[in-house]
């Protein structure tokens, strides 16, 4: 830790913010209104998170923009008109830009500087922030808006080094963009990333080959402009369009259905999914309420997802490789695309199934597998995220006692709502681990959380309350009702970036929280009301307020009958209920 600022013997700021993507700007937005004085520190040289980095062709939102914008500003939300149902990325940093300029919230913030160290300081009840430029502030509150999906998994492939052509990342495309006419170019990987940008670069390079090692599901978005009928939905009222999405599970309208899949009748089913397939996008997620629990109700999602993609692909062997065996319909978050299956259809696109050859490493000239070598003008990775945890890990957090987030994190990691970590006091995370965050619209996450730390730290000012941090017992009780929210699902049967498996030696813990974010705001208000369950509260060493209990967990909602075994089996199968 540096020593010789000039601003350290100043008094702390009362709320420094990491990350100016849409968390970071509505927290300061939120915070200076209420008369603290906060800022924030950006990496980036502009604001928008997410839609300032991944920047390459096709990029776009998975979630209508009518529902994926901010609802806590009637005058923005008047004021703004998206162009298409799924808004693309430079249409997003456009509207981030906009809010930043509206709310003036740049002269609050430092762009082009990461924040490398922070360390709790328990005598002067602060954090002491390092920055990369070598500045030192310290701060009552550190908020980390630092996004899920921020830091790139550092995938290394032998011989990377001794190849002549080009190599882009998705998640760092160059700000002036890529002009691939008359090249040839690899893609490697087939998450959502790549499916977005495929059909694009296709259309522009001469010859494109698709490295897959696993498939996806990937829905199409048929996007265009916003649906009269969709638009007038959310002008007759705003207000209660919003909290139409907040008050769902993932945070946007879905149509939610109660039928079973295993209980309805083929050609019901098949209609049903149609339907749901020609309006787009997630809306076939709602199908049945059996799909995430019951394998035979997935398999027949599955099957008619299989279908789709037969007829979308010319060639039957190609369709084959494209379709997703090793993971159950909705296990990892499904792809919305705009034409990704029928590009296979081109002349100039190629597939690689890298579970029939294997990826060996780079050349001088391009690719080599174990069948044979490809040469490129260009290699595009789209290949993923280190999940949830990686712009936290990152940085070098030391709470109470110096304990390093690391090690208390070392199996995985452990919050109490997502919002707070137990020995590490005045620190919020916003969309963290444990919290619905990345199964949700994450906008409406996003405001539920800044809503809620911005009212805690009011209660903490309005009563000199110096320090919250969440007790271990809460923290313990979160990560087990968490457990227990996931496990009745098969989302941790996939291998996927929830899970953390996308990273070698990263822990396997489902990190998200499954319990859906309605019931999951409900749980924080509760936990409010209640006195801040579960939190530890200070002033200067003195403890004012402690409940260490986490009891606040609604009933559960109606849960159908005949799923009822399935669930119990398998808390009982995890030691979560006990067996009978
Ligand atoms: P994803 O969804 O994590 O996709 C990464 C892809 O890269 C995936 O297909 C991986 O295959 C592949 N990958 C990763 N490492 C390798 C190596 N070493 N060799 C071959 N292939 C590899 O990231 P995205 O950026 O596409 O999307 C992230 C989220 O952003 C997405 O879920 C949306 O919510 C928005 P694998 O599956 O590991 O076999």
């Amino acid at each position: 830790m540096a020593t010789s600022s000039p601003s350290k013997s100043a008094q702390p700021i009362d709320a420094l913010i990491v990350g100016a993507g849409f968390a970071g700007m509505y927290m300061l937005h939120k915070l200076r209104g209420l008369g603290f004085n906060a800022s924030a520190v950006e990496a980036g040289s502009g604001v928008g998170g997410t839609w300032y980095w991944n920047r390459y062709p096709g990029a776009r939102v998975d979630i209508q923009s009518l529902e994926y914008s901010f609802g806590f500003d009637e005058e923005l939300e008047k004021d703004w008109r998206w162009s298409e149902r799924y808004a693309p990325q430079p249409e997003l940093l456009q509207y981030a830009e906009h809010v930043a300029e509206r709310f003036d919230l740049k002269r609050d913030i430092r762009f082009n500087t990461r924040v490398t160290a922070a360390h709790w300081d328990e005598a002067a009840q602060a954090w002491k922030v390092e920055t990369d430029k070598g500045e030192a502030m310290r701060c009552r509150h550190l908020i980390l808006a630092t996004g899920c999906l921020s830091i790139p998994t550092d995938v290394t492939f032998p011989g990377l080094g001794t190849y002549k052509g080009d190599i882009y990342r998705t998640s760092r495309w160059p700000h002036e963009g890529v002009d691939f006419s008359g090249k040839r170019v690899g893609i490697i990987g087939t998450g959502s990333s790549a499916i977005q940008s495929i059909p694009v670069i296709a259309q522009q390079a001469e010859q494109l080959t698709v490295f897959q090692r696993t498939p996806n599901y990937s829905m199409p978005a048929h996007n265009g402009p916003i649906p009269e009928a969709d638009f007038q939905a959310w002008a007759k009222d705003p207000r209660a369009y919003r909290a139409a999405s907040r008050d769902t599970v993932g945070g946007f309208q879905n149509e939610p259905s109660e039928a079973m899949a295993t209980a309805t009748a083929p050609e019901e089913i098949r209609a049903e999914l149609e339907r749901r397939w020609a309006w787009g996008g997630f809306r076939i997620l709602g199908a049945f309420a059996d799909t995430a629990v019951d394998p035979e109700a997935n398999r027949i999602v599955h099957e008619f997802v299989a279908g789709k993609i037969r007829q979308q692909v010319a060639d039957p062997a190609v369709a084959e490789k494209l379709t997703p065996k090793d993971h159950p319909f909705g296990t990892k978050r499904p792809c919305v695309d705009t034409g990704y299956y029928a590009t296979f259809n081109r002349p100039n696109v190629e597939l690689v199934d890298l579970r029939a050859e294997p990826l060996s490493g780079f050349t001088a000239e391009g690719i080599r597998t174990s069948a044979k070598d490809y040469a490129f003008d260009a290699v595009v990775l789209a290949t993923g995220f280190d999940a949830m945890t990686g712009a936290i890990d990152r940085i070098d957090l030391r709470g109470a006692g110096g304990r390093r987030i690391k090690d208390h994190w070392a199996e995985g990691p452990r919050t109490y709502l997502g919002l707070m970590v137990a020995g590490f006091p005045n620190l919020f995370t916003i969309t963290g681990p444990g919290s619905p965050s990345v199964l949700t619209n994450m906008i409406n996450s996003i405001e539920q959380h800044v809503e809620w730390i911005a009212d805690c730290l009011v209660s903490l000012k309005q009563r000199q309350q110096t320090s919250i941090e969440a007790s271990p017992e809460a923290e313990a009780a979160w990560c087990r009702h968490s457990t227990e929210a996931v496990t009745p699902t098969m989302l941790p049967q996939a291998n996927s970036w929830y899970m953390g498996a996308n990273v070698p030696g990263k822990p396997r813990m489902f990190m998200p929280y499954a319990g859906g974010l309605n019931t999951y705001t409900e749980i924080c208000r509760q936990v409010v009301a209640k006195g801040y369950e579960g939190f530890i509260i200070r002033q200067g060493d003195r403890v004012l307020s402690e409940s260490r209990a986490f009891t606040s967990q609604p009933a559960p909602g109606e849960i159908p009958e005949n799923l009822l075994p399935i669930i119990m089996g398998r808390l009982m199968a995890a030691g979560l209920l006990p067996a009978e």
